[in-house]
């Protein structure tokens, strides 16, 4: 039985769903549940909530059927048992399942014209092939196709059973599929550059060289536990407060979170998460040109999840939380320590030696929500930090198996990919995420400022040119909501509450920190564009409306077009003193490296919410010292460090 409103479906309530939709609407078995979630109550309802209320249970699921391909979209009342709404949503394609891509590739490797395409070319072991479906933009699809739920597919084909999946590809030959019948449409041949001599194997065994034998043991222990505390999917840690969820697409859901400011609990986000990505590889040629996942619209990060294992993801005392998801039957199933929950230590929080004093020093303890996702070849690694100086941090680490493909035998290499071994080459390709935060600041009425810093002209009252001024202009409405971050102004967006003030009587803030992102460099009127135009600006601002929560719109699989963002700031709503919801777009330009093969050590980004005169001084100040028993840290404390006076004429 749910405690909260927010909590997301168990087993259960998947199972309910899927069998009041399956009998009230008496459905055949040709029906397929692309996705079942909490259909959350609105922000109000979940705002008045009290404990002791009735839990409102609705879940939304979305079917299609596979017979003639229409998607439909079904409310079930969880308490009352019965459907609410039934919805036939015309010309969209629901996301793609795990199912499907486990099917599509036993029916393609039973196939007798992949079987006899593959003989042709020398591969006779059908147990070392994976096939690999991705879903297509509906303008790169034959048009004589455009009714499918269609797939295109590579083929892989390991060295041996224990080899890597992804380093051998067949060049030039892909199949596309009728995901609904498992149909072979076509066999496309359009090349074969062989199977290049390379170096592929990551994993001992395959792998013949010889591991390093000299790191000493790491252990991370907290002998009396960990200081976190879950109750229900309510984490509290430190002053922090915040609600745990989880569903299909977005994977990890954090919402309500809040701050416990000396005895006054403060909001801060109301909900956090992942809302899309979309990667565009940027290689015309055959192998790459329809290569674009959206890997939350079209897959879901929820599906994707893997489970985590300890010492091995995580180090040190973890707290697990497993999720439940649901297969195309509807039939639930759990992911195993699905997410994890942990205390990290990250070096010094803050610090001054003084020659008289000592050295005064805090340690940096950090609450990690850490998530792992496999979406074929790539892993995304999410982690959702809080600090004690009141610091949020998104980062997501990217790693996993490059694709790559085999050039022409003696041809010149392309030049939208690196070399990475022997006739073969990885294309470029860009990960563009976007962050749905719904921040509230001390709560919902909330103005979003574009803060520029600008060098002030040598004048007389600035003679030596070092005046550093700052602007704020505020977001006024949608139709200014569509930003770029600057290099040239440091920009940065400040979250602020207008009606409040702090100590020194200026409005709390949260400020959105950007550090990963960059231009999309793509011809607005490219295909993968239209579908993905939020990709283009580093910010956008939209008013909150419950039902806005997919910016490439609700069904990007086989979109051509945004039914997103751009539609939702199309009536250009006011956004000063209003419910904001930011739209952060970051990620990686992955201009391939040598080094990322065979395998890719993580790739980095993040980005940060940072606290701006939401707190009336540094909120760590607080933090004890970690010497217990009266100890002191005695590093850099003496006179020596200062020269034999003492003085410290060079503080700065
Ligand atoms: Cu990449």
């Amino acid at each position: 039985m749910a405690q909260h409103p927010l909590e997301p479906l168990d087993a259960h309530e998947f199972r309910l769903t899927a069998g009041v939709l399956r009998s009230e609407l008496d459905l055949s078995d040709s029906w397929r549940f692309a996705s079942i979630e909490l259909k959350e109550p609105t922000k109000v309802e979940v705002k008045a909530w009290r404990p002791g209320s009735p839990v409102p249970r609705a879940a939304l699921a979305v079917l299609w059927n596979r017979a003639d391909n229409q998607t439909w979209e079904g409310v079930v009342d969880l308490t009352g048992e019965r459907v609410v709404s039934w919805t036939l949503v015309e010309g969209v394609t629901p996301n793609f399942t795990v199912d499907e891509f486990h099917e599509v590739d036993a029916a393609m490797r039973a196939h007798p014209d992949v079987v006899a395409a593959l003989q042709q070319r020398g591969i006779n072991d059908m147990s070392l092939v994976v096939v690999d479906v991705w879903a297509y933009g509906r303008s790169m699809m034959p048009e004589k196709y455009a009714d499918r739920r269609l797939g295109w597919c590579d083929l892989w084909c390991r060295e041996t059973p224990d080899g890597n999946p992804y380093g051998h590809p067949v060049s030039g030959l892909k199949l596309i599929v009728d995901a609904n019948s498992l149909e072979l449409l076509e066999i496309e041949d359009d090349h074969d550059h062989g199977r290049p001599d390379v170096d592929v194997e990551y994993v001992p065994g395959p792998w013949k060289g010889e591991l390093r034998t000299d790191l000493k043991p790491l252990h991370v222990t907290q002998p009396e536990g960990t200081s976190l505390s879950v109750e229900g999917t309510e984490l509290t840690w430190q002053h922090w407060s915040m609600r745990l969820g989880f569903n299909y697409r977005e994977g990890p859901v954090i919402y309500q979170v809040r701050y416990d400011d000396r005895g006054t609990v403060r909001d801060i986000a109301y909900r956090l998460s992942l809302a899309e990505m979309v990667v565009p590889y940027r290689d015309a040629s055959f192998d790459h040109y329809r290569r674009t996942a959206f890997d939350i619209g079209e897959w879901g990060l929820g599906f994707m999840t893997t489970s985590l294992e300890l010492g091995c993801d995580c180090l040190g005392e973890i707290v697990y939380l497993d999720a439940v998801l649901h297969d195309t039957a509807g039939e639930p199933y759990p992911i195993k320590n699905a997410i994890c929950l942990h205390e990290e230590d990250n070096a010094v929080l803050w610090k001054h030696v003084d020659a008289a004093l000592g050295a005064e020093v805090r340690r940096m303890r950090r609450l990690v929500v850490s998530c792992h996702v496999t979406v074929a070849n790539y892993e995304y690694l999410v982690y959702w930090r809080f600090y004690q100086d009141g610091n949020i941090e998104c980062e997501v680490r990217a790693t996993g198996l490059m694709v790559t493909t085999p050039f022409e035998l003696g041809g010149a290499p392309p030049p939208t990919g690196t070399v990475v071994d022997t006739q073969t080459y990885a294309p470029f390709h860009q990960h563009f995420l976007v962050a749905r935060l719904d921040l509230d600041v001390d709560g919902d009425g909330n103005t979003v400022m574009e803060v520029d810093s600008r060098a002030l002209p040598i004048s007389p009252d600035n003679p030596y040119g070092l005046a550093l001024v700052t602007e704020a202009t505020p977001v006024r409405s949608e139709a200014e909501s569509a930003r770029d971050y600057s290099w040239e102004s440091q920009r940065s967006w400040k979250v602020v509450n207008p009606s409040k003030t702090n100590r020194v009587g200026t409005n709390p803030a949260y400020k959105l920190v950007p550090s990963g992102s960059f231009p999309a460099l793509m011809d607005p009127q490219a295909p993968q564009y239209l579908r993905a135009p939020v990709i283009g600006h580093t910010l956008w601002v939209t008013r909150h409306h419950d039902d806005e929560r997919w910016p490439c719109g609700a069904y990007p699989t086989q979109s051509t077009h945004d039914d997103g963002l751009t539609r939702w700031i199309a009536d250009s709503e006011p956004l000063e003193n209003t419910d904001v919801v930011l739209w952060h777009v970051f990620g990686l330009h992955h201009i391939t490296r040598l080094e990322e093969w065979p395998i890719m050590p993580v790739d980095t980004v993040s980005f940060w919410l940072k606290p701006f005169g939401f707190f009336d001084q540094n909120p760590s100040i607080d933090v004890a010292p970690s010497m217990k028993n009266g100890d002191h840290c005695h590093t850099g404390a003496g006179p020596h460090e200062h020269g034999e006076r003492g003085d410290h004429s060079h503080e700065r």
